[in-house]
């Protein structure tokens, strides 16, 4: 069917589950085509809107276009399209900012609603009418599974052979029949390689043929690259302690350039036979694998550069063997992440002198991403990074602030906050303490003496002295910033 055709088949007001992960997997025709037909709706005075549910980040050809559309009424549960984040933060789209991990389960549980169309993109249908996952898995098991209805995109652009790469697990189950997940080790295998789906219910098949968006990354630049070097000179003090095993802990790593350096880092690094257990697999992970410092990353999305994605094709034999695709609610368990005691990087706004930590909102009240897996992996992580340079916007920004914000990540979840001016080590520190090595250590040299000034005078005129703060002064520099484009003083 044309995808014109497959999109008339969607009512207005549905809850749509479509496929997508950091720019990976996502339906190529039809969002597009739904676009075209909002519009259509919209021009004949009706109204036309979707409640668009994913795994996590698509691309302009679908947040783009929809969003640009008008067509999206609520939106969750991550988004870095720039036109539908515009739409978020004018208040035109309801967006439900979750932690990956719940999103599957928080839809069984019917807590979102009822789910009434997928819009899924795999690579193939097998003559037994199983479904072979394409770039990304995501949320696609259980969209799948909760749909009325189910719209498949036949991709044949991603290559063929990347069939048996997935690990798609059957086994979750509501409370109170849940059992454990029998995963040990990151790269075990646990499921079947393929989606299933209801035959009865796919009321559409659309053929593509088409790439994912170029994730394209800038080199690492001059501050990343201090980040990346300060987190391996750590991890290798840590081995020395034996506080980390020998044989190294899985890696998870977010998105971005400094996870990006991160990675980076680690392939001239002092640690061999790595294991990733993370949500995407970006090109630093791709690079380890190749060099054969990796050997098995396990994720629930390819998100790669176009040269990147060039060396994932022509070496899928490779590749296949050593990358292995699941549900996001797997490759974010909690249960797992904290038993496979995996290694959690992930990046932030801004952090407070306490060791809060906001991953999500600018000034307070404007959407940038969504707090995505980082939360997953940080508060079960083994240890735990956040990471950010010390000032945003040409320096008139401090990322250490007195009081974040908005808070993502809270103080009990951080242990380790890193910048380009260095690195606190926050495990075993009360919040004074905690204070005082952020300051020293994390925060930049223009607003070092400004927090200290704030912690000073905190202790003498907070109410408490367990976390000392002045309460009406705790967010002036965020007013100050939206007042006169800087949070410096005069
Ligand atoms: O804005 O683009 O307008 O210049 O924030 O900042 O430094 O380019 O950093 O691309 O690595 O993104 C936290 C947003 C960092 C991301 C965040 C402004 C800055 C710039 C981006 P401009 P950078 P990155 C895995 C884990 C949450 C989800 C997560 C993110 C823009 O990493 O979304 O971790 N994380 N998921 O100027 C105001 C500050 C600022 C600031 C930076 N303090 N105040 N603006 N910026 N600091 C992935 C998934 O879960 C899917």
């Amino acid at each position: 069917m044309s995808a014109a055709e497959a999109a008339a088949l969607i009512p207005a007001g549905a809850n749509v589950g479509m496929s997508g992960f950091t720019g990976a997997g996502y339906p190529k025709a039809l969002p597009q085509a739904i676009a075209a037909h909002a519009k259509a709706e919209h021009a004949a005075g009706r109204p036309y809107k979707l409640n668009v549910w994913t795994g996590a980040s698509t691309a302009a050809e679908c947040d783009g276009v929809l969003a640009e559309a008008g067509a999206i009424g609520q939106r969750l549960p991550f988004n870095t399209d720039p036109i539908a984040r515009k739409a978020i933060n004018a208040g035109e789209i309801d967006f439900i900012d979750m932690h990956l991990s719940h999103v599957a389960q928080h839809a069984w549980f019917g807590f979102l609603g009822h789910m009434h169309v997928a819009v899924v993109e795999v690579l193939g249908v097998t003559a037994d009418g199983l479904l072979i996952p394409s770039t990304a898995v995501g949320n696609n098991k259980t969209w799948l599974e909760i749909a009325d209805m189910v719209i498949l995109e036949v991709n044949t652009k991603p290559p063929a052979k990347m069939e048996g790469m997935h690990d798609i697990y059957y086994g979750t189950a509501i409370p109170p029949r849940r059992v454990p997940i029998s995963m040990t080790h990151a790269d075990d295998r646990i499921g079947q390689p393929y989606l299933k789906v209801d035959l009865d219910k796919v009321v559409a098949v659309v053929e593509t043929h088409k790439g994912d968006r170029d994730n394209v990354f800038a080199a690492p630049d001059a501050n990343s690259n201090t980040i990346a070097a300060s987190i391996i000179d750590f991890l290798s003090h840590e081995m020395k302690m034996g506080r980390l095993p020998q044989e190294m802990l899985p890696i998870q790593s977010g998105v971005g350039n400094v996870a990006n350096a991160v990675l980076a880092g680690l392939l001239t690094g002092p640690f061999d036979n790595l294991l990733g257990f993370t949500e995407v697999l970006q090109d630093g992970m791709l690079d380890l694998l190749r060099s054969g410092k990796m050997a098995r990353a396990s994720a629930t999305s390819i998100s790669l550069s176009s040269a990147a994605y060039r060396d994932f094709e022509e070496n899928i034999d490779f590749y296949r063997d050593r990358i292995i695709l699941r549900p996001q609610e797997i490759s974010n368990h909690p249960e797992l992440v904290r038993r496979l005691g995996v290694i959690a990087m992930n990046s932030m706004i801004e952090a407070d002198i306490y060791g809060n930590i906001n991953s999500t909102h600018v000034m307070g009240s404007s959407m940038m991403n969504g707090i995505g897996g980082s939360g997953d992996f940080a508060r079960n992580g083994f240890l735990s990074f956040f990471v950010t340079p010390s000032v945003a916007k040409n320096g008139q920004i401090s990322c250490i602030v007195p009081m974040c914000s908005h808070v993502d990540h809270t103080e009990h979840d951080t242990q380790i906050i890193v910048t380009e001016q260095g690195l606190a080590d926050l495990r075993g520190l009360s919040p004074k303490q905690r204070a005082k090595v952020i300051i020293e250590r994390c925060a930049h040299p223009d607003f070092r003496p400004m927090l200290q000034d704030y912690v000073d005078r905190a202790m003498q005129q907070s109410a408490g002295l367990h976390t000392p703060h002045i309460l009406t002064e705790a967010l002036s520099w965020h007013q100050r910033f939206l007042d006169t484009g800087s949070m410096k003083i005069g």
